[in-house]
């Protein structure tokens, strides 16, 4: 795990040189990269310098209990008037697509806790050995002994909170708890926010997740529950392909199951498959995901490939 206490002090030098600052959140926001791009959109506001956030999609409408903040569209935006820009989270998920029409004279931080991140930019901030990377943000304001109030605190630990699943994911390490403890005792709303982030599931997700779990199978022999969702029950329940995401994790909680495959119709013919895994269940199922030529982490990963879903006796098959 990098401490980055070298990149800390130069972006934070960099921050306070800069006097036109835009944070840059990821392409479906989730609650790390918007936790993220705010909490340092108050420090940097704090200082007195003009800071905007931009994505190319709307902020998340069940965030809307938390905060008033609001995104603009990159296209909206002068972007070469910007000192600095800091992309945070997911980097590769719609920042790529301006960083080629900004100049040399910009400067470019990348925060970033996923793996495989092949853009650079002036300063790179990337280890996937963090949880989230409001995580990564917490270290840059301890080390840099920037106050973080009661705001601040509610951000961080929103993305905390959304990547590591409310503390269930193997990626809760006892460095994320001391730092949720430290950011509740700053007063961030812990129930608050896990009642934002999680307990407000839209009425189409769990229409979704209900035909899902109808249909799940398990295989006794590899331990593997699997279940599908087509393009037309994702039209017919009115969700998005977002709402797809958690129903892996869910799948994987079954007792007896050592890992979980959900299969879902997308775009084009594109079939995608996502696994998930728990630590003690002993299972790599970034191996699985490499044999259809996809790939991720041990506990979760994917795969895509065209084809159309037909089932059989005992699952499906892709044809
Ligand atoms: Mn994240």
């Amino acid at each position: 795990m990098q401490n980055f206490s070298q990149e800390f002090h130069t972006l934070n030098y960099v921050i306070k040189e800069s006097d036109n600052i835009l944070l840059f959140a990821h392409s479906r926001p989730d609650g790390d990269t918007v936790g993220s791009v705010l909490a340092l959109k108050s420090y940097i506001q704090s200082l007195g310098k003009k800071v905007d956030v931009a994505c190319f999609d709307p902020f998340p409408v069940y965030l809307r209990s938390l905060t008033d903040e609001q995104f603009k569209l990159p296209n909206q935006l002068d972007l070469s008037g910007y000192k600095l820009i800091i992309a945070a989270d997911s980097v590769e998920r719609g920042f790529q697509k301006i960083q080629a029409g900004l100049n040399n004279s910009q400067i470019i931080a990348l925060i970033d806790h996923h793996p495989d991140i092949t853009i650079r930019g002036d300063i790179n901030i990337i280890d996937s050995e963090y949880s989230s990377v409001c995580e990564i943000i917490y270290n840059f304001f301890a080390k840099n002994k920037i106050e973080i109030n009661r705001e601040i605190a509610a951000y961080l630990l929103l993305g905390i909170l959304s990547d590591t699943g409310i503390f269930q994911h193997s990626n809760t390490t006892p460095r994320v708890m001391e730092i949720a403890s430290h950011l509740m005792k700053k007063g961030a709303p812990m129930a608050k926010i896990v009642d934002t982030t999680f307990a407000n599931k839209k009425i189409s997700t769990l229409k979704l997740w209900g035909r899902a779990f109808e249909k799940a199978k398990i295989n006794p022999e590899s331990g593997m529950i699997v279940s599908v969702l087509t393009k037309g029950e994702l039209e017919e329940c009115d969700a998005s392909t977002e709402d797809i995401a958690q129903v892996a994790g869910i799948l994987n909680t079954v007792p007896g199951t050592k890992f979980s495959l959900i299969l879902s119709e997308r775009d084009d013919g594109i079939i995608k498959g996502s696994f998930r895994s728990e630590e003690y269940k002993g299972v790599d199922v970034s191996r699985i995901a490499a044999q259809f030529g996809g790939g991720g982490h041990r506990l979760a990963s994917g795969f895509e490939v065209k084809g159309k879903i037909q089932e059989t006796e005992n699952g499906w098959r892709i044809i």
